[in-house]
């Protein structure tokens, strides 16, 4: 990312969850409100863990913004952990005192798992690289901050990212596309958006979803976890975002990068995907029909997904994620003792999630929002939120129009012959020293 930056902080069970965002224009309207739609949509989902009962995530904006409009400087976000306030000593900021380690010891002692260091890794989980990678002999140390608790900031930065791409015209919605193996069919993907997002697996075939409870309920009462794919789609996207001049700036490595750090994702696909692979290319290159009246470029199908050579081609964008299954396990998997070394018969296990593929989706809508506004702002620039709109226009409306009839933003050797000038003083005349 280069002009859209973000970092996030926090643990699990500390104090708060915070993100700075920098790079956003000055003048968009941004309310706490706006935010708490996605962090809520992110919390929801059948096979939730009860965690998501206690918090109500919100974020609050303490900096970049005033009287309701960025200001073009670091937007502070902070979504409290009301979990926080169970977890107090065990998470304490400052070095315990003797008596506060003394009372720690003596919960451990009489059972209270929370205050019990960790040492039986999860399998699946960060735990034991993690442990042995920072010198840690409690695995709460890796697992407060590789728990997925994380990507509520995100989902807070994103929703930032959304009122920006809004602005240019750019929608990003995602939903389950497949849970354990049971899949969306296409002809049944009935539901209208709004209706498929406010369904118990933000799924738009209601037969597929009901299949996906059963198996999610299958693996409730197994005491396991079911994993399975969401899909993103953006529309509205302009041709020519990303560029294929150089590996960094090619839009879909970003993508697949940025989807892929979500912490459950094992894989990501845009388009037909893996199926490419298996069929001639004959069937998988989408055929370009031509330009509309309205100047808009139109492909038979969209099997690449919205991108061709690492940019925007004007068609959805359409990015899917494999969801693994959650790694905590109500019937724990055999593992390994990180302080001993030795086999133990069950890993850890405090609490968790059955299923998040729709939260999961959420969270994939907010990297990829972050990604489309900084590959936006790449494009279009601009420092308030204006200029990035007359520049975002001025470019739409050119590229409705055939290159080569004279609009200035044209550099070949076509527009060259219009202009009357030879190709390296039109070079020249792009440029603006
Ligand atoms: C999560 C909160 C966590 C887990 C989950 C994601 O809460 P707790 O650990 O208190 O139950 O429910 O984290 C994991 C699935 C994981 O493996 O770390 C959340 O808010 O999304």
């Amino acid at each position: 990312m280069g002009r859209l930056r973000f970092l996030t902080a926090g643990e699990s069970h500390g104090p708060t969850l915070g993100v700075t965002l920098e790079g956003v224009p000055a003048g968009l309207a941004l309310s706490a409100d706006d935010l708490a739609i996605d962090l809520a949509r992110r919390q929801r989902g059948y096979g939730r863990g009860a965690r998501q009962a206690i918090e109500q995530d919100r974020a609050e904006i303490v900096a970049g913004v005033r009287h309701g409009l960025t200001l073009g400087s670091p937007i502070l976000l902070l979504v409290p952990n009301r979990d926080w306030e169970n977890w107090t000593r065990v998470m304490q900021v400052e070095a315990l005192s003797e008596d506060e380690a003394a009372e720690l010891a003596t919960a451990a002692a009489d059972g209270n798992k929370r205050s019990t260091p960790v040492t039986r890794v999860r399998p699946g989980h960060a735990d034991l690289a993690g442990a042995l990678k920072y010198g840690f002999s409690d695995v709460r140390n890796v697992l407060e901050r590789a728990s997925a608790r994380e990507t509520a900031a995100r989902v807070a930065a994103g929703g930032v990212a959304r009122a920006f791409l809004r602005e240019l015209g750019i929608e990003v919605w995602s939903f389950t596309a497949e849970v354990g193996g049971v899949a969306v069919d296409p002809a049944r993907a009935t539901r209208p958006r709004d209706e498929a997002d406010a369904s118990p697996l933000r799924c738009p075939d209601p037969e597929a979803e009901t299949a996906m409870i059963a198996r999610i309920d299958e693996a409730r009462s197994n005491g396991d976890t079911v994993g399975g794919v969401f899909e993103v789609v953006a529309h509205g996207l302009p041709i020519g975002l990303g560029s294929y001049v150089q590996w960094d700036r090619r839009l879909d490595a970003a993508l697949a990068a940025a989807v892929m750090s979500i912490n459950i994702v094992k894989g990501v696909e845009f388009g037909l995907g893996f199926e490419q692979t298996r069929r001639f290319g004959s069937a998988v290159h989408d055929v370009i029909e031509g330009r509309d009246p309205g100047g808009r470029w139109i492909h038979r199908t969209n099997n690449a997904g919205g991108l061709t050579g690492g940019i925007t081609n004007g068609e959805p964008l359409v990015v899917r994620g494999a969801v693994k299954p959650i790694s905590t396990l109500a019937r724990p998997l055999a593992s390994a003792d990180l302080l001993t070394g030795e086999a133990v018969e069950k890993a850890h296990y405090e609490r968790s999630d059955i299923s998040v593929v729709p939260a999961a989706g959420v969270v994939a809508e907010a990297m990829v929002m972050l990604i489309l506004a900084d590959a936006a702002l790449d494009k279009f620039g601009g420092d308030s939120l204006a200029e990035t709109k007359a520049n975002a226009a001025a470019y739409r409306e050119r590229i409705r129009r055939a290159p080569g009839d004279g609009d200035p933003g044209d550099t070949d050797h076509a527009a060259a012959a219009v202009h009357g000038l030879s190709g390296t003083d039109v070079a020249g005349s792009g440029g603006d020293d």
